[in-house]
């Protein structure tokens, strides 16, 4: 028997949908169906919880499929990521005395990606990690002396912040191989405004604000099914690598697969919120409950930790977790095919793992053993020097990167209004994000620079569709 999707999952027809399956599936065997490999659909990239939204909206439906309990959780947790935090007050208080930004949705707009500074303009949602050469006790960067591990350029009233920074980029020009020119924009960060000097070995980490939708199916992958793909000393020889990031997890007391932030650098959603809670906002919880001021002159807030509520934070994360994935559009289009063909051929895919399977959870069965297409395998690349932070974060060297999901990102103009990727928002299109690959993704990348203008159009055209 298929698993007939449309009629299950569109709109106002699901319950009557679930109501012709299920009487299906008693006549037919009597018991349910489990899902069979040959049977996926990639129009559903998020499988069941797979929305048919392209509007500017998107990126923010909840899950179709989901108990009532977890229906609950996420509109507390909804209302909690659009929150902004005030110093005082009955509303919202606690936030900083460093910080920032003042709300989730300030950096993830409409759950999709933050905007990139230009020239003179407030940095909003980009931030900075900083450490200096060493580790912290479990592995992790080492905290910079009087500014911890994230530089805060805003800080609330009577307190200083840390310091600004301007960006500023420089053009670079060169061909494709049919000698159409393009140019791609190189960043430059300056610190001004220091409120103490900084060290001279100091590192910074640019990072702009990734979308958050389909996070709690991404969280659902095994250990074993990313490892899968790990190939460290490159065994097999195709130039690929990919390396699993090993972080500390609070709660479990141990090291975990990192696998969210730019370099992987966070174990789970749970604690992914508690730190942007605690360095992007200096909000305190019980996975965080000292200020990531402390120690530093500006650690004046007198509200007691932690300043959220444990239940407050456990629905911020189920909010996030329980975010849909945008179905694609167009999979069936002739370029859009011949363009996966060449995503395949050119060695896109080696990094950008098409699909996935998500373990079986009883405990969640929302995302249990779903077949999702997220195209990221979850692990670390080297990048090469020109996308290259210069700074480790746990097992990813300075230039080494997660590779980003790329579902959804065909509706990112819809969504936050501009084509801006990579994990500074330095590329101005799809285009420029592959014309940055270096490093382990440098042959592919090559391969894009040989193609026919017809060709590298249909490429761009599914990624569209993703
Ligand atoms: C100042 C901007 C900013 C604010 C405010 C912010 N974030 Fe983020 N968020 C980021 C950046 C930048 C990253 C990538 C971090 C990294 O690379 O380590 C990120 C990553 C994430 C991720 C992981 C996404 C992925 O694909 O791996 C989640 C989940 C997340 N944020 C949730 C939240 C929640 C919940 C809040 C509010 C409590 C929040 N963020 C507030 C900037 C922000
Ligand atoms: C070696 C692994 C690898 C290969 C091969 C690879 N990528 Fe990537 N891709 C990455 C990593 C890692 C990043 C993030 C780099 C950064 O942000 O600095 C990335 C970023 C991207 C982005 C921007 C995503 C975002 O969220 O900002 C796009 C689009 C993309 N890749 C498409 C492609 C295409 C198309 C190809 C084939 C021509 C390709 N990639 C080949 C690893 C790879
Ligand atoms: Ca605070
Ligand atoms: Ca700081
Ligand atoms: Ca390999």
């Amino acid at each position: 028997m298929r698993f007939d999707f449309m009629k299950y999952f569109s709109g106002k027809k699901r319950v009557l949908g679930g109501i012709i399956l299920v009487i299906a599936a008693l006549a037919a065997c009597q018991k349910p169906e489990t899902w069979n490999a040959e049977e996926y659909n990639e129009w559903y990239s998020g499988g069941k919880q797979t929305v048919w939204d392209k509007s500017a909206g998107a990126f923010s439906s909840i899950f179709p499929e989901i108990s009532e309990r977890n229906m609950f959780f996420h509109e507390v947790g909804d209302m909690a990521f659009e929150a902004t935090f005030v110093s005082s007050g009955n509303l919202n208080p606690g936030l900083g005395p460093l910080f920032n930004s003042v709300a989730c949705t300030s950096c993830h707009i409409n759950d999709g990606r933050g905007t990139p500074i230009g020239p003179g303009t407030q940095m909003v949602s980009l931030l900075f990690r900083m450490s200096i050469p060493g580790e912290d006790p479990h592995g992790g960067p080492l905290a910079v002396p009087g500014y911890g591990g994230q530089l805060q350029q805003n800080a609330i009233f009577g307190a200083l912040s840390e310091a600004q920074i301007d960006i500023s980029y420089s053009d670079v020009t060169s061909n494709y191989a049919d000698g159409t020119p393009y140019s791609l924009r190189v960043p430059t960060y300056t610190i001004y405004d220091a409120y103490q000097s900084l060290p001279a070995d100091v590192m910074l980490s640019p990072r702009i604000a990734p979308a958050v939708f389909g996070l709690g199916l991404l969280e659902a992958v095994s250990e074993s099914t990313i490892l899968e793909y790990e190939d460290i000393h490159d065994l097999d020889g195709d130039g690929i690598s990919g390396k699993a990031n090993y972080v500390w997890d609070v709660i479990a007391q141990q090291k975990r697969i990192g696998r969210f932030g730019w370099k992987c650098g966070q174990p789970t959603v749970l604690q992914q919120s508690a730190g942007a809670y605690n360095e992007d906002m200096g909000i305190t919880s019980f996975i965080f409950p000292v200020e990531s001021s402390n120690g530093q002159p500006q650690h004046i807030d007198d509200i007691p930790e932690p300043e959220i509520s444990d239940s407050l934070l456990y629905a911020v994360a189920d909010y996030v977790r329980t975010l849909a994935v945008p179905a694609r559009r167009d999979a069936d289009n002739p370029i859009v095919k011949q363009g996966k063909k060449l995503f395949i051929d050119i060695g896109c895919a080696s990094c950008h793992r098409p699909m996935m399977q998500t373990a079986v959870d009883v405990s969640f069965p929302e995302v249990s053993a779903q077949y999702i297409f997220p195209y990221t395998d979850l692990l670390l690349h080297d990048m090469g020097s020109e996308l290259a932070d210069n700074r480790p974060d746990h097992l990813a060297n300075g230039y080494e990167w997660r590779t980003p999901p790329l579902w959804g990102i065909g509706l990112t103009e819809i969504v936050n209004g501009h084509e801006n990727f990579l994990h500074d928002g330095r590329a101005r299109s799809l285009e420029e994000a592959i014309l940055w690959h270096g490093g382990e993704g440098e042959t592919a990348q090559n391969k894009f620079k040989n193609l026919s203008a017809s060709e590298r159009e249909a490429l761009v055209k599914f990624l569209r569709s993703l």
